[in-house]
């Protein structure tokens, strides 16, 4: 294909992948697994954008996000976003897929990942860093300096839109106002760029002032289990070089104790970072909870761990040499390990070299 990341074509390479996507018969948006507030506002903003346009588009997940996200999905029986898999999944000749927030090919789940071969056309649209497997699509629109892929598809969704004499209504700036919000930490990390505030400033121009309620949604109110996981949490968590790195190991049976599920868990590694002196901090947690979970010899099964750092250091590298990923400052992976305690050693390791 060319370069396909220069800068000097980004729109006129755009203005094709436009062309693509209204000869298309269908567009499938898919993004990472575990999606959060940008990934989840990205891709429903294109797919709501696209529609308007009309063009049959629909997010694909691999189950519910997070509670806290699940506002963006929609009204269900619009049929904007199905969470089933692949089950619903079509694809006919002319079916073209477009990937957002989603660095590489492992960062989607394996039942999507696995369908990337049969469409006609792949096109991704990121803000992270170059990553190994990262080469998988025919057009890529991607930009580090973009505090959230939001930012970087408003552009893109209007342009989309002017061919139809259209503009970005409520239903789409508020969902890319969500992606840059929640990606920003409310604006507070160093991600945050004057493009990313005139973006924001742009959409708020669209929405009204009345946004209070994403910002409450997304970091104040909590279900009564997430507070009960937090109490444990803030007991169990670990300190290391005299406080720099903070990690904690949340095991099945304190999901049991809390009666909490994996989405509880989702905000306490940036918790962790609140610590005073905590310069890296890491959360290990089951792929899936296992209730009375026994490690047994020789039998391994996936950790998620998640990590965030203060800049200056680089946990996107951390997180790549378990084949996971991220931005310099917050990042993740899968471990393959026969226990909890097991995979947060590993991961400790590494941290400990990347303060260093
Ligand atoms: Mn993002």
């Amino acid at each position: 294909m060319g370069d396909k990341t220069g800068r000097e074509d980004f729109f006129e390479r755009w203005e094709r992948v436009t062309d693509i996507l209204a000869a298309a018969e269908n567009v499938c948006v898919f993004t990472h697994t575990s999606p959060d507030g940008d990934a989840i506002g990205s891709a429903t903003a294109l797919a709501i954008a696209l529609r308007r346009t009309g063009t049959d588009a629909r997010v694909f997940l691999n189950g519910q996000p997070s509670y806290e996200i699940r506002y963006l999905l929609g009204d269900e029986a619009a049929g904007l976003v199905s969470t089933d898999g692949v089950n619903n999944l079509k694809i006919g000749k002319n079916t073209v897929c477009v990937t957002v927030d989603t660095a590489n090919r492992s960062r989607l789940d394996r039942c999507f990942a696995e369908t990337l071969g049969d469409f006609r056309t792949v096109v991704k649209i990121d803000h992270h860093l170059p990553t190994e497997g990262g080469d998988y699509a025919d057009f890529e629109f991607t930009d580090p300096a973009w505090a959230a892929t939001c930012e970087g598809l408003f552009p893109l969704i209007g342009n989309l839109l002017a061919r139809k004499n259209l503009t970005v209504d409520y239903a789409i700036a508020i969902r890319l106002y969500s992606g840059i919000l929640t990606d920003t930490g409310r604006f507070t990390y160093t991600n945050t760029t004057g493009n990313t505030l005139r973006t924001v400033a742009s959409l708020v121009d669209i929405t009204g002032s009345e946004i209070d309620w994403v910002a409450k949604v997304n970091y104040e109110y909590k279900a009564e289990s997430t507070f009960r996981l937090i109490g444990i949490s803030f007991e169990k968590m670990k300190m290391h070089l005299g406080g720099r790195l903070v990690s904690l190991a949340l095991r099945d049976k304190y999901f049991a104790q809390a009666d909490a599920t994996l989405d509880d868990a989702g905000f306490i590694v940036s918790e962790l970072m609140k610590v005073i002196g905590a310069e890296m901090a890491l959360l290990v947690k089951p792929a899936e909870i296992v209730p009375g979970f026994e490690p047994a010899e020789g039998v391994k099964r996936d950790f998620k761990i998640s990590l965030r750092c203060k800049p200056g250091y680089d946990v996107a590298a951390v997180g790549a040499k378990f084949g996971g990923g991220g931005h310099t400052c917050s990042a993740g992976a899968t471990i393959s390990a026969e226990s909890i305690g097991e995979a947060e050693n590993a991961a400790l390791a590494e941290c400990v070299k990347a303060l260093e």
